[in-house]
């Protein structure tokens, strides 16, 4: 499969085309077309006049059943979609066996179970008259908001990716999508299987490219979007903000973070270990839901040090980071640690395996302890498999510390003291707080975050709501 744009129903190769490499040995193994504006520009009118077009005529129940069946097009397939996505990413398979590709399946079922008969939420109220207006009914439906733009990051590619495009679907929208330009492959594997399906043409389009200067800048500054769902850094946010406030585009972003895990002495310490090792460590730490800071509880604090980091030097089977340059940003702050005068746990360097992964991004899982508060690792994030540790005394100073980030989007707390929990979860500046575990996802509850973390939140009602626009009938009785 060679990654390709899907424009109104036809794939292409448009544009000049940049290498694809494998994060596993750094070989390059394909290209990936660059998408030119002409045909962003394009991908924007299909998109348009599948709206005004048999897309727009149709109704919730048709589209669910489009969602469905593009899931199981997914599950079809499911083994091209895994190896796409460890080809792309370096991933372990397992992970991308059990989370990427089972989750995006499970994107387009959930939204099509939410939407289903949706359009009965809309509620009415009769009045009496106000101001002397006289009595009247008003009703308020939910209408798409028109042209989507979607633009996702590298790490989660199809998880992320679905996990718009489902609910922005469901609501009736037709949609410009672009995702990473390191991680092209499970969108064009999507873009075949709801070709397969005869989604009408133009409610789906797929561009390839770069952000800046490029595909990803065509598609937030072109003024036939009315929207913009984005997924990424907090920087690129910003970038995409200011491409939206020329036309008052509304923004739906969930962007990066700094997030910490509170350990108090009376959590069940094993537990609170193996759960930080998750947090910190899963996907080498390129979650945007991953601990990069930990505070524990002073009398515990050496030996949850201890554990934490022979159990983060034992670690064997982890990925890649995405490329050669996010590898090297991430080495940049492993050195920038001990500058600042940390102290290396666990890991701090590149591995070496002896084996072609030594051609591959790879880094080591990596625990450090003795920063201040201050430091740039402690308050810029890595994105890498990196985590500080550092001591608290009392519940108020966790919660200091846990807000003291400009980031804001999940935090864990591991206690037995059930009063505890419910005490400092909700005083945390995060938009997801898990307790006794982490990333134990519920798709309809709200999903994003707070300060430099994002803007709005998705997941169930909560993406229904983004995606479509009510709009109030008032009638004069
Ligand atoms: P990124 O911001 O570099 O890129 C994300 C997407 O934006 C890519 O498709 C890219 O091509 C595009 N892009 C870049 N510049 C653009 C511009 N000026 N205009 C339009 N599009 C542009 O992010 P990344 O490196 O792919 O992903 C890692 C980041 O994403 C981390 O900061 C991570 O925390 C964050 N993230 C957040 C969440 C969340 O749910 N909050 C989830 C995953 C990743
Ligand atoms: O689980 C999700 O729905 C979600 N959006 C996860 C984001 C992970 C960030 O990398």
């Amino acid at each position: 499969m060679k990654p390709a744009h899907y424009v109104n129903g036809a794939f292409s190769t448009a544009g000049p085309a940049f290498p694809l490499r494998s994060p596993i040995d750094g070989r390059q193994v394909g290209t990936v077309p660059e998408a030119p504006r002409a045909l962003v520009d394009e991908a924007v009118t299909a998109a348009r006049a599948a709206l005004d077009g048999p897309w727009g005529a149709t109704g919730v129940e048709e589209r669910c059943a489009f969602l469905r069946a593009i899931a199981d097009g997914i599950e079809a397939r499911f083994d091209e979609f895994v190896d796409a996505e460890v080809a792309d990413t370096g991933k372990p398979r397992e992970l991308a066996a059990t989370v990427d590709i089972p989750r995006a399946i499970g994107n387009f079922r959930a939204y099509a179970d939410l939407s289903y008969g949706r359009p009965d939420r809309a509620y009415n109220t009769r009045v009496p008259g106000w101001s002397g207006t006289g009595e009247a009914l008003n009703y308020t439906v939910r209408r798409p908001l028109g042209v989507v733009a979607v633009i996702s990051p590298w790490n989660l590619p199809l998880l992320l990716l679905t996990w718009k495009v489902a609910p922005a679907l469901a609501a009736g929208n037709a949609l410009v999508v672009k995702p990473s330009e390191e991680t092209p492959s499970t969108a064009t594997l999507l873009a075949e299987v709801i070709d397969a399906v005869r989604l009408p043409h133009g409610a789906f389009n797929l561009v390839h490219g770069h952000g800046t200067g490029a595909a990803g800048e065509f598609l937030t500054s072109n003024p036939g979007i009315d929207a913009i769902a984005f997924t990424g850094e907090s920087a690129t946010g910003s970038a995409i903000m200011r491409a939206a406030a020329q036309h008052v585009t509304p923004v739906s972003f969930e962007l990066g973070g700094k997030n910490p895990a509170l350990i108090f002495a009376d959590a069940d310490l094993d537990e609170a270990v193996e759960g930080t090792l998750r947090s910190s460590f899963t996907h080498s730490g390129q979650v945007c839901l991953c601990t990069e800071r930990v505070y524990v509880e002073r009398p515990i604090f050496d030996e949850f040090v201890r554990r934490l980091g022979e159990k983060a030097g034992q670690l064997k089977d982890y990925g890649p980071m995405i490329s050669a340059e996010h590898r090297d940003k991430v080495l940049s702050y492993y050195r920038l640690a001990v500058e600042e005068g940390a102290t290396v746990v666990a890991g701090g360097g590149a591995p070496s395996f002896g084996d072609e992964r030594d051609g591959g991004y790879y880094v080591e899982p990596t625990v450090l302890t003795g920063l201040a508060a201050d430091a740039r690792t402690v308050r810029e994030e890595v994105f890498g498999p990196i985590c500080h540790v550092a001591p608290f005394d009392d519940e108020a100073e966790a919660i200091r510390l846990a807000n003291d980030s400009p980031y804001g989007l999940a935090a864990t707390v591991w206690t037995s003291d059930l009063s505890r929990a419910h005490r400092v979860a909700p005083r945390i500046e995060a938009g997801i707080v898990w307790v006794n575990c982490w990333n134990l996802r519920d798709l309809r509850t709200p999903f994003g975050g707070v300060k430099a973390s994002g803007i709005g939140r998705e997941g169930g009602e909560y993406s229904l709501d983004f995606f479509s626009e009510p709009v109030n009938v008032c009638i004069k009785i």
